[in-house]
């Protein structure tokens, strides 16, 4: 690739405008003193090291990666519970400025890395000077729990090249079956937390 600063271009715009409208959606529930099932978002443009190593394993060509490669532009939406997912990919389901691709459920079907995350592929038009240009988008949203779980793992990852040894990969596994039961746990006692944020939210105010 000769550029890709323009290559990366419409991608960067796409994260920053997405940052804003979700959590605008945030905004909306605070605003309204209801409880937000969306507790922060974020979002990044893939760095050129990772797209050239994830085209490298996948083997996807440079004129395909528009097309190919749907996690360019990232954004992750965290919840505390996992009820709270379903609220939000259902918000994502009717919003009209951008139109879903794909969704990939991690949660029901957790994958053999212990990963679980709830993923939306939507195709987002963003203005350029020279037009319309389409863009893939890949949506994370994903409890708390799950996202200190892929968090360390990502990094671990990182650090291994995938290739774990026995005892990481093993305490991994137990990690991720403690990030699951606390997932658990937490939903069986919702409503007390919900109350008692709701009164300290008050107290505050
Ligand atoms: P980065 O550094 O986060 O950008 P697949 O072939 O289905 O396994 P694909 O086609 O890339 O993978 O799509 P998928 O499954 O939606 O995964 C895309 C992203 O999900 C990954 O991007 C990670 O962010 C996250 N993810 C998927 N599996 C795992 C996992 O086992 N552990 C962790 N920590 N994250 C995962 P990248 O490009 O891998 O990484």
């Amino acid at each position: 690739m000769d550029n890709w600063d323009e290559f990366l271009s419409p991608y960067k715009q796409a994260v920053e405008e997405l940052k804003v409208k979700l959590r605008g959606i945030r905004k909306q529930f605070t605003m309204n003193d209801d409880r937000s099932p969306i507790e922060f978002v974020t979002g990044r443009v893939k760095p050129v090291p990772s797209i050239l190593d994830k085209m490298n394993k996948k083997k996807i060509r440079m004129d395909r990666l528009h097309c190919d490669m749907q996690d360019i532009a990232g954004l992750r939406m965290m919840c505390q519970f996992v009820d709270d997912i379903k609220k939000v990919v259902n918000i994502i389901r009717k919003r009209n400025d951008f139109r879903i691709v794909e969704e990939k459920d991690y949660i029901s079907h957790k994958k053999p890395s212990g990963y679980r995350s709830y993923h939306v592929v939507i195709e987002y038009p963003v203005q350029t000077i020279q037009g319309e240009r389409k863009i893939l988008a890949e949506i994370q949203i994903r409890t708390l729990a799950m996202n200190f779980w892929a968090t360390i793992e990502h990094s671990l990852n990182y650090k291994y090249n995938g290739d774990f040894p026995t005892e990481i990969q093993m305490r991994l596994q137990r990690a991720a079956e403690a990030a699951f039961r606390l997932d658990e746990e937490m939903s069986l006692i919702r409503e007390e937390i919900q109350e008692a944020q709701k009164f300290f939210t008050k107290k505050k105010e």
